[in-house]
């Protein structure tokens, strides 16, 4: 309050008062000055580079008045805000987003006008845009799709997340194989603002002093260890179609002590001075590249507690500058938690309130499970999360404490409604009894929260009937729900497909489609209309082309835009079964080889596109990329072959890639064992943008089904009550392999690819090692739905026919839906619009 401008003096601040450029001549001005003021630069030294900078600049002022705006209006509405704790945003490019969603990208690209006018092509300056690749994968992009959402919805939301020096690694691939390379993001980014202003001295090591107070009362210490500064850096995020502007506060550490240890310093120790400093430094410096795998690293634990202290000291803050009464923080602030990997929020809040701010233990406990939501993404063993006690007691020795108090009113709770059930009580502890013991997070985030939600139908029954069955018994079903993940149309169709998305704003009237996604049903009307068809399929072809065109720059290889993409983008494990696709391929290369000229006529061209990053340390992630390589450079300079099957990966998949691909694709794969990808969201922007899918009966595959009716989707295989029964059968030894796939090891143990020691770990993970991803069990399957998918592609019309109808059945799966899900049975917050400062604002 003391830093607001007394009264006497605003007349001259509102005198003045900033606005943002209107008209395509302001665009222009503000661009020129960014150039030659903020930039330094000239009409005689500006390259596309430096055109980036200044155009990203130009929207960025817009951008951060809205946000002005916005906060003021939440902060002033003093109502109840979500905040959304998320390890990894994969945020993607910022500078086209924020031109769609602000609604102004017209004045930077109108011919004659704008960027145009100046000397540059607003394509080319996109491009020159490095990712934001804060995330490995799905978990991180549904993060930054619900932020969108969120803005776009007017909801009073912030994120909360780190700010690493280096994102996911780039990835390069030579020789076939996988080769990591650091990704340094920050050289210049215009999308962030330091706020050395605002920081957090966060507490690590030391011990706990326990005294009793003056009325008898114990009170507990954490005292001594050492201290990092937390320093904000804020994102705005703008809302699409709506002057909304939230906030995503990353954390970046810092030594506490500044610059170096003076005393240090003065005494002759310089080297050690500026080593703290970068031991400070490396709690932000790397985003650990795992998917769906935990590895239970020191410094993994210290991040997550820097993050969850910084945030949580943050949000309390500002709850506590609203002077209400602790017991209403849960009417005014709701968090999520995405994943277990926030889940110390729940101690340290509890930690706050008993500690710091002298609460009773229930009424805090009250509060805190009042405030947090649970979303859990995955039921693979080896992704959910533990933590040694031993390492817990060093690193935050009070929350251990905390820990141990809180399982033991709970276990205390579950005996009084369970007696004498001591299995239960053993099954359910948080504390596993193990060697070392270990936390195990997801119970401790189950117990902490309110509501627990899977990501998909099939996602969420399992949670409940299998790793979280006992919690259904102890706290009862409703405690447990389910949201279906979604995407956001404006980055996944309007942004990536523009062609596309003003077709169909040709057929629905508008762009409305993108603020309500369901109003996409009304091109099923036209399904018929030769001209909207035609279009259709000139869209396509374009993308296509596109595509075909980046895997000619990037890889050599030409392939033909009207073949069939067959495509597979995301993270490499062998649940998501890339080895399956890659087995499938060979057999189809086989194929060819064995039939006569006469017969290879019949085959229908294809292109297999493979793209996505192996964990550095997952060692038959690697071999399958690799083996996919080998395939690609056999197979590509086979004379025999010729444009009847071309392989191609991807190098370094990423959102900008993802934007390319996407739309460029006819049929997709989504293709894990049955009960292993809690959901999938690139199946949906697939199907969004044109493409059909072949896929297993898994996560919001089935729903997908549901939505866009059996006839559209290739489904096969095993279903996920089966795979029990199957792995069990494996084991003991009534495993015959599928003939095909015998065929497809005897030609890559023939060495028709290279060495065959390279690939021998993908056999026998199959062969002799119990198959436990079932690729035998499903191959057969798999083989025959796409010699149906090469039937259904021959029929042209009959495939149009699909697209245009699953297009038109999409609408449910916009992350708007869900965001609006998460408010009413989750968060119970509501959306606070805000006027806006330029009402004359045009729509994209
Ligand atoms: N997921 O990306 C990750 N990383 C994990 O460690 C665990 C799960 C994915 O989350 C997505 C968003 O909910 C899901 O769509 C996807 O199935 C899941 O694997």
């Amino acid at each position: 309050v003391e830093a607001s401008i007394p009264e006497p003096q605003r007349e001259a601040w509102l005198k003045h008062q900033v606005s943002a450029f209107k008209d395509k001549d302001g665009f222009e001005s503000s661009f020129v000055r960014h150039i030659e003021t903020t930039l330094a630069r000239s009409m005689f030294n500006c390259d596309e580079t430096a055109a980036y900078a200044a155009c990203s600049l130009a929207f960025r002022d817009r951008l951060i008045l809205e946000w002005n705006r916005t906060q003021q209006r939440q902060t002033f509405a003093d109502s109840k805000r979500v905040y959304y704790l998320s390890l990894e945003f994969l945020m993607g490019r910022a500078l086209d987003n924020a031109m769609l969603n602000i609604g102004q990208k017209e004045l930077a690209k109108a011919s004659e006008a704008g960027l145009d006018n100046l000397g540059f092509r607003i394509e080319d300056v996109i491009q020159q845009e490095h990712d934001a690749a804060l995330g490995n994968g799905g978990l991180g992009r549904l993060a930054a799709c619900f932020l969108d959402s969120l803005a776009s919805l007017n909801y009073p939301a912030w994120g909360y997340g780190l700010r690493y020096r280096y994102g996911i690694f780039k990835q390069e691939i030579i020789d076939g194989y996988q080769v990591e390379v650091p990704d340094y993001w920050l050289d210049f980014n215009p999308w962030e603002f330091p706020r050395h202003d605002v920081t957090v001295d966060i507490q690590f090591y030391g011990y706990v002093h326990k005294s009793t107070d003056e009325n008898g009362k114990t009170v507990a210490r954490w005292e001594g260890g050492e201290t990092v500064k937390a320093v904000a850096y804020d994102v705005p995020i703008p809302g699409y179609a709506t002057p909304s502007t939230n906030n995503l506060r990353l954390w970046s550490s810092k030594a506490a002590s500044g610059e170096f240890d003076f005393q240090k310093f003065n005494s002759g120790d310089y080297e050690s001075s500026v080593a703290d400093q970068q031991r400070a430094e490396t709690i932000s410096a790397v985003l650990y590249p795992n998917d769906n795998l935990e590895r239970g690293k020191e410094l993994r634990l210290k991040q997550q507690y820097f993050w969850v202290a910084a945030s949580l000291y943050d949000i309390v803050r500002r709850f506590k500058k609203t002077r209400r009464a602790w017991k209403e923080f849960p009417d005014q602030v709701a968090i999520q938690l995405n994943d277990t990997h926030p889940t110390l929020a729940i101690v340290e809040l509890q930690r706050i309130l008993v500690d710091l701010e002298g609460l009773e233990w229930d009424e805090a406990w009250n509060i805190v499970t009042n405030t947090f939501g649970y979303t859990n993404h995955t039921v693979l063993p080896e992704a959910l999360e533990k933590w040694s006690v031993p390492l817990i007691q060093h690193l935050l020795p009070r929350h251990l404490q905390i820990v141990y108090d809180i399982n033991l009113f709970f276990l205390q709770s579950v005996e009084r409604a369970h007696p004498g059930d001591r299995d239960l009580l053993a099954r359910v502890s948080i504390i596993e009894e193990s060697q070392p013991k270990m936390v195990r997070m997801a119970y401790l985030a189950i117990v902490g929260s309110h509501k627990v939600n899977g990501v998909a139908e099939l996602h969420s029954d399992l949670i409940k009937t299998t790793i979280f069955k006992d919690f259904v018994t102890i706290f009862g079903p409703d405690k447990f729900t389910n949201v279906t993940n979604g995407i956001t149309p404006r980055r996944w169709l309007h942004q990536a497909n523009p062609r596309l998305s003003d077709l169909i704003a040709s057929k629905t009237g508008t762009h409305d489609f993108l603020k309500d996604l369901t109003l996409l049903n009304k091109i099923e009307l036209s399904v018929d209309d030769p001209a909207f068809r035609k279009e259709w399929a000139a869209i396509k072809l374009a993308n296509k082309a596109k595509l075909a065109e980046h895997i000619k720059n990037t890889t050599d290889v030409v392939v033909d835009p009207s073949a069939l993409f067959d495509v597979q983008v995301k993270r490499i494990h062998e649940y998501k079964r890339q080895q399956m696709n890659i087995f499938g391929v060979i057999h189809r290369y086989l194929r060819i080889k064995a039939a006569s000229p006469e017969e290879r006529k019949k085959f229908l061209p294809r292109v297999s596109i493979f793209g996505g990053k192996a964990a550095p340390g997952y060692w038959m992630a690697k071999q399958i990329i690799h083996l996919i390589n080998a395939v690609g450079s056999v197979v590509n300079n086979d004379k025999d072959v010729g444009n009847l099957l071309k392989v191609v990966f991807l190098e370094d998949y990423n959102v900008s890639k993802a934007e390319l691909i996407i739309p460029a694709s006819d049929i997709s794969e989504h293709i894990s064992t049955a009960g292993t990808e809690a959901s999938g969201t690139s199946n949906m922007k697939f199907v969004l943008n044109g493409g059909l899918i072949i896929g297993t009966c898994d996560g919001a595959n089935i729903e997908i089904t549901r939505e866009i009716g059996e006839n559209n989707i290739f489904l096969f295989g095993n279903l996920s009550e089966e795979v029990e029964d199957l792995r069990h059968g494996h084991n003991y030894g009534l495993h015959t392999l599928d003939p095909e796939l015998v065929q497809v090891f005897e030609a890559i143990e023939k060495g028709t690819f290279g060495d065959s020691k390279d690939f021998a770990g993908m056999i026998t993970a199959v062969r002799d090692h119990g198959d436990y991803y079932l690729v035998s069990d499903d191959f057969h399957s798999y083989l025959e739905t796409h010699d149906v998918i090469d039937e259904a592609y021959r029929n042209q019309e009959d495939w149009i026919t699909k697209c245009i109808t699953s297009v038109s059945r999409m609408g449910f799966f916009t992350s708007d839906r869900c965001i609006n899900e998460y408010a009413e049975g989750i968060w119970n917050i509501e959306p606070l619009p805000v006027e806006s400062a330029e009402p004359e604002k045009i729509e994209a």
